[in-house]
């Protein structure tokens, strides 16, 4: 791997921080840039009281001087403003009060139980904590960098919703980047704006019984180049890894690229992508099934993913549960949350995809600072076009 990246921190601590290795130096990289992401993964019809306590913004604690990139790891933190009420129940060291009341009814569909049990912990909360989704907040922060790094070389990242629940209109628009810019427009992220009530609805009607949902979104990649990733072996595929790190975003339950699933229902002329030729554009395809990939290998095509997000597991009208003291059937515990975060999900999408794509730029061309990376960059563009 040429990029690196760890975070930590739990959805009530302090913040959550990364680590971000092998960005090249020179990289111009500001705090709006990172903001503006982090806002986006902040919207979305359906989000819970969090996302109104929370105004997510970044902090650079090293790897950046003057606004561009030295090639040491990047620290980035982002404060949790909700930490000041919950000093207290989390407190870092000394004994829990009286206000501390274990977690116990562990929710089916989270992490709750596995965890408890995986790690010996009896209150519930240790699993939760770092278990839950507003970790993405650090993804979404150093997808933001490698999205920056794309940016650079003309590579553009962007995604819409497809579904939520069973709702699934018709999308008119065939144009990958206006789908984005509507989506942009939506309450949903469904890239028409006039099907906003009826999403609205249906997130109000679920609410409203005590429900949640998931939804299906797509993120796709404009501007990458043929020769990323490779079939010499399953670790090299650039198919296995964009699903990995899809498969990787919390509740996230299927990932398919390009037609996926339903080319396997068609006859082989129907799904392959014919290549075509000229002086301009070099080779190019007719039509873009695969989603941009043949062989693990990009094919110049854009890149396009979907991915399906299971329902969130906090029900405020709760699944059958037991109490992990008494070992008592229970209904399980409520906590805070979202009804649907389908659209917070696709931002992160974008992310994972950014970030993936960035590795895979860098394991081929290698460079420490931006000017080499630019530089063998074009020269290999160039090789791919007198190809
Ligand atoms: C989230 C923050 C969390 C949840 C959500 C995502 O905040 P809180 O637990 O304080 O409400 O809103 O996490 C979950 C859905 C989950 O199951 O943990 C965020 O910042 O995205």
């Amino acid at each position: 791997m040429s990029i690196r990246f760890l975070t930590a921190g739990e959805s009530h601590g302090k913040g959550i921080f990364c680590i971000l290795e092998g960005i090249p130096a020179n990289l111009e990289i500001s705090n709006d840039y990172i903001n503006k992401e982090l806002q986006r993964r902040q919207r979305g019809y359906g989000r819970g009281g969090r996302m109104k306590i929370e105004k997510d913004q970044v902090e650079f604690l090293s790897g950046v001087r003057f606004g561009k990139t030295i090639g040491s790891p990047i620290t980035l933190a982002i404060w949790n403003r909700d930490w000041e009420n919950w000093k207290e129940k989390m407190a870092y060291q000394g004994q829990p009060t009286e206000s501390v009341v274990p977690f116990v009814r562990p929710r089916p569909g989270h992490a709750d139980l596995v965890g408890g049990i995986k790690y010996n912990q009896r209150d519930l909360r240790n699993i939760l904590e770092r278990a839950s989704a507003r970790e993405t907040v650090g993804r979404v922060a150093v997808g933001a960098v490698c999205k920056k790094f794309l940016e650079d070389l003309g590579i553009k990242i962007g995604s819409y919703v497809i579904s939520i629940g069973e709702l699934s209109p018709q999308i008119q628009e065939e144009d990958l980047i206006k789908r984005h810019e509507y989506a942009e427009l939506s309450e949903v992220r469904f890239p028409d704006p006039s099907k906003d009530e009826e999403f609205k609805m249906l997130i109000d009607r679920a609410k409203e019984m005590g429900e949640s949902l998931g939804g299906v979104f797509e993120v796709f990649a404009l501007g990458v180049p043929v020769g990323l990733g490779s079939y010499i072996q399953w670790d090299k595929r650039i198919d296995a890894k964009i699903a990995q790190a899809m498969m990787s975003i919390q509740a996230i339950k299927g990932v398919e690229i390009g037609l996926g699933f339903k080319s396997s229902y068609m006859f082989g002329s129907q799904v392959h992508d014919e290549i075509g030729w000229d002086k301009d554009r070099g080779y190019y395809r007719y039509s873009n099934n695969l989603g941009g990939t043949e062989g693990g290998i990009t094919n110049g095509m854009p890149v396009v993913v979907r991915c399906a997000m299971k329902p969130i597991p906090t029900l405020t009208k709760p699944l059958r549960s037991v109490d992990i003291q008494t070992k008592q059937e229970v209904k399980a515990g409520k906590e805070r949350s979202d009804v649907v975060a389908v659209a917070a999900a696709s931002i992160v999408g974008e992310a994972m995809l950014a970030i993936t794509l960035a590795d895979a730029i860098l394991e081929k061309l290698g460079g420490d600072f931006m000017e080499e990376v630019l530089e063998r960059y074009h020269l290999y563009l160039n090789h791919v076009k007198d190809f």
